[in-house]
């Protein structure tokens, strides 16, 4: 088969909920992937950020296969043998009591929601179904309804009403916004959900301090602070996760994506004793929420990021980044911005040429990424590229944005 007939098989047995770059993948290593064509590309998109330790780890395809051989999944009808040194392993990791283990990002935040309206009401006596939870515009979340109903991009809220009630939507970056709804309802508030960096809305990041004010400010007024690292954590922007960078220790914090390599669905949410008890058993589950074989991957995802040192290495390479797309002479190019390997590009249309059209055309030269917001190109490369690897994928970018110039 050929590329477009992979793609006319898309289109007429898949939802059209995409709209993905004319560009069909059949295998990955490391930084790499390469397409039907056997053309090879750097892939500076990584899954949006799930593939941080490189597609196909040998480490971790091995604690995938091993495991897969030896038992997938029991439900949590019953104990194993996997769950328990995983659940030690990733709360030592992180420095928290206890982990909840779920599937995908979404499930992750609907779970720290249910969480901090269940403490709000068992610890904070905020009358029942009163709750508030208090979360930034711009945010991006995940796809399920109640998370939707956070969002201000009508791209993802509207036509899928009704949506869930108890959600106050306040300026990203803006702490006055948030002492002014604390000091108004902060009663009844459970808890505040930001993203350290908003990775959607093209990697914007908050003032330097932000989030150590907007944590001092939820203590002060018995109020979580939830992080939703999903994107940033795992090593992307330089630490373990980004809340690091301002030594914020998230009350309830939210991981997916990279915690598993992009190797299966693994996300999981961590709190203390006094947070994550107040579900009881038979309150809260899912079917493979935690399985065996998600422990073994994790677990060897996580090896990974320490002993490869991929936060130390996105923190060097990220500077090299910025550095090298600043310095690229076009005016097409009205911003450069990001930190660790997290990055982004905002493009300036001029003579009909938009952010679509230099990926399309870094596509051609061998480099994938793909716009967010029309206008901004995200560039987020697996943590484990090689410095040389990176030069050249930097050198294929600059000249796909300067063949617009000539
Ligand atoms: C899509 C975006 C990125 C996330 C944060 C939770 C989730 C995500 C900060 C939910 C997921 C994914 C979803 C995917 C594309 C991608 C995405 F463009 F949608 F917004 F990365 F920026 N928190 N982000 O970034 O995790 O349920 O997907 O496992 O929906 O198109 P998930």
């Amino acid at each position: 088969m050929k590329a477009q007939d992979y793609i006319a098989l898309e289109l007429e047995y898949g939802a059209h909920n995409y709209a993905p770059l004319p560009v069909v993948l059949t295998r990955g290593k490391g930084p790499y992937v390469w397409d039907v064509n056997d053309k090879k590309y750097f892939d500076f998109l990584s899954a949006y950020s799930a593939v941080n330790q490189g597609h196909c780890h040998p480490k971790i395809v091995k604690a995938l296969t091993d495991q897969a051989k030896t038992l997938c999944l029991t439900s949590r009808a019953f104990y194993n043998d996997a769950l328990g040194p995983y659940e030690e392993y990733v709360t030592r990791f992180f420095g928290y009591e206890k982990v909840l283990a779920m599937n995908t990002g979404a499930e992750a935040v609907e779970t720290a929601i249910k969480l901090a309206r269940r403490w709000g009401y068992v610890k904070k006596n905020i009358p029942v179904d009163k709750a508030l939870i208090i979360c930034c515009e711009g945010n991006f979340h995940g796809r399920t309804i109640s998370v939707i109903s956070m969002s201000t991009d009508p791209t993802s809220y509207s036509q899928f009403g009704p949506h869930t009630p108890g959600f106050v939507k306040i300026p990203y970056d803006n702490i006055p916004a948030l002492e002014e709804v604390l000091e108004k309802e902060g009663d009844r508030v459970a808890g505040f959900l930001v993203e350290p960096i908003q990775g959607e809305a093209g990697v914007k990041m908050p003032a330097e301090g932000y989030l150590k004010q907007c944590a001092a400010l939820c203590k002060k007024h018995n109020v979580l602070f939830m992080a939703d690292e999903v994107q940033t954590g795992i090593a992307r922007t330089g630490e373990r996760i980004c809340c690091d960078h301002e030594e914020v220790h998230p009350d309830i914090l939210i991981l997916g994506k990279a915690i598993s390599g992009g190797v299966l669905p693994v996300s999981a949410v961590l709190a203390n004793n006094d947070i994550m008890l107040t579900i009881k058993p038979g309150e809260h589950g899912s079917t493979f929420g935690g399985f065996p074989l998600a422990c073994k991957v994790a677990q060897a995802a996580l090896e990974v990021v320490e002993e490869e040192n991929l936060a130390e290495k996105a923190t060097y390479l990220g500077e090299i980044v910025r550095h090298y797309l600043k310095g690229i002479p076009s005016n097409r190019i009205e911003l450069v911005r990001g930190k660790g390997l997290l990055n982004a590009v905002i493009i300036t249309p001029k003579d009909g040429v938009e952010a679509w059209d230099v990926c399309m055309k870094m596509a051609e030269n061998g480099v994938l990424a793909k716009p967010t917001h029309r206008h901004i190109i995200r560039l987020a490369p697996p943590l484990i590229i090689k410095e040389s690897q990176l030069m050249q994928a930097l050198d294929l970018i600059k000249k796909s944005i300067l063949s617009f110039d000539n």
